[in-house]
């Protein structure tokens, strides 16, 4: 399988986070790709190519100008005001304040385009996130050009990520901008399957009034586990996309055993809807030793995850997402890859 990699995603490393009511370092950082590229290279998978260039008109396709230019614009602010440190959000526009007027202050816009703190903006960030980007795009139209598969290694992740705001350690949303990618260069019907640990509640936004791109997703339970907000069973589509939304919430604990039925089920609708090609959340911090998630996968069970997806014989974008487990982050994404070309 070919991958798709750059290293400015270096460029991209916050230091902190808050956590448990701590400041800590953050989970998200650079060494988790390079654990990824350095096992993708020792078992072999394939060929480790550059992205392309394809400029922001893909990326706007998905998300509001006002939100990319304030992505764009973000750090010089933020610097205009002499602090060299990461900006991070403060507050935020919840219940009966208002959003129709963007504040001028960069600590306010910091607040109006995110949902948490959890998105540290560097001098590097926008260069970063734009390269994931290219990235997925690049991954994408290697299915175009005819490719069975292609494994996208976008870092920072982007399924948190709305059409106008960051969350959760994303800022574009990588693989709703390949699927809108997919659509616009021809393919009639698209689906994404999100099997990060967290539900994929940006993608789920982006696509939720449509029924041109399926979205379905397994993960923790949002009673109980980020993003809290969103990914109930019951958040079936809107619209015209009534039908083309589906949520799988596991209980905390989750294992193989419980993981498997639901991932059939999953599969099953994707195989029903009968995508031109299917673009792939893959985070894997359904891991049992990740260190902020509450599921309880093995090594061998994303060999399974992988081969199920195989089964689906559709043209598959692999997109990475999350996973925090850092020693084994390389070896669980390449168990998917591999699972799937056994199956392909
Ligand atoms: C892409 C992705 O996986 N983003 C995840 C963002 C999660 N942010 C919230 C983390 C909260 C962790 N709480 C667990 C406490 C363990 N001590
Ligand atoms: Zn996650």
């Amino acid at each position: 399988m070919l991958s798709i990699y750059s290293d400015r995603h270096r460029l991209h490393h916050g230091k902190t986070e808050l956590i448990d009511g701590l400041m800590q370092p953050c989970f998200e950082m650079p060494q988790r790709l390079d654990m990824v590229l350095e096992r993708v290279r020792s078992a072999r998978l394939g060929e480790v190519q550059g992205p392309d260039a394809f400029g922001l008109a893909p990326v706007l396709r998905v998300h509001a100008r006002p939100y990319v230019d304030f992505l764009a614009s973000a750090w010089q602010q933020w610097q205009a005001l002499g602090r060299s440190h990461d900006a991070l959000p403060l507050n935020w526009p919840v219940r009966g304040l208002r959003t129709d007027r963007i504040p001028h202050d960069i600590d306010g816009q910091l607040g109006y385009f995110s949902m948490d703190a959890g998105v540290p903006i560097t001098a590097g960030t926008w260069t970063a996130v734009q390269e994931a980007a290219d990235v997925a795009l690049t991954g994408a139209r290697h299915l175009q050009w005819g490719q069975r598969s292609a494994f996208a290694m976008c870092r920072p992740p982007g399924h948190h990520a709305a059409s106008d705001y960051m969350g959760g350690y994303c800022y574009l949303n990588n693989a709703a901008i390949a699927a809108q990618y997919l659509r616009d260069q021809g393919c009639r019907r698209v689906a994404v399957l999100d099997v990060d640990y967290h539900h994929g509640n940006g993608t789920q936004s982006i696509f939720y009034d449509r029924a041109d791109v399926m979205f379905i997703s397994l993960h923790a339970d949002p009673l109980s586990e980020y993003p809290y907000f969103l990914g109930h069973a019951d958040e079936t589509g809107q619209g015209e996309g009534i039908g083309f939304n589906r949520n799988f919430p596991l209980p905390l604990g989750t294992d193989w055993n419980t993981y498997r039925p639901a991932l059939d089920e999953a599969c099953a609708s994707l195989a029903a809807y009968g995508p031109d090609a299917l673009v792939v959340s893959l985070g894997v911090d359904t891991f049992e030793k990740d260190p902020i998630s509450g599921f309880r996968l093995r090594n061998q069970d994303y060999l399974r995850i992988g081969e199920a997806i195989g089964g689906l014989a559709r043209p598959t974008l692999f997109v990475m997402e999350g996973g925090y487990a850092v020693a084994d982050i390389g070896v669980n994404a390449v168990n998917v890859l591999q699972g799937f070309e056994a199956r392909a």
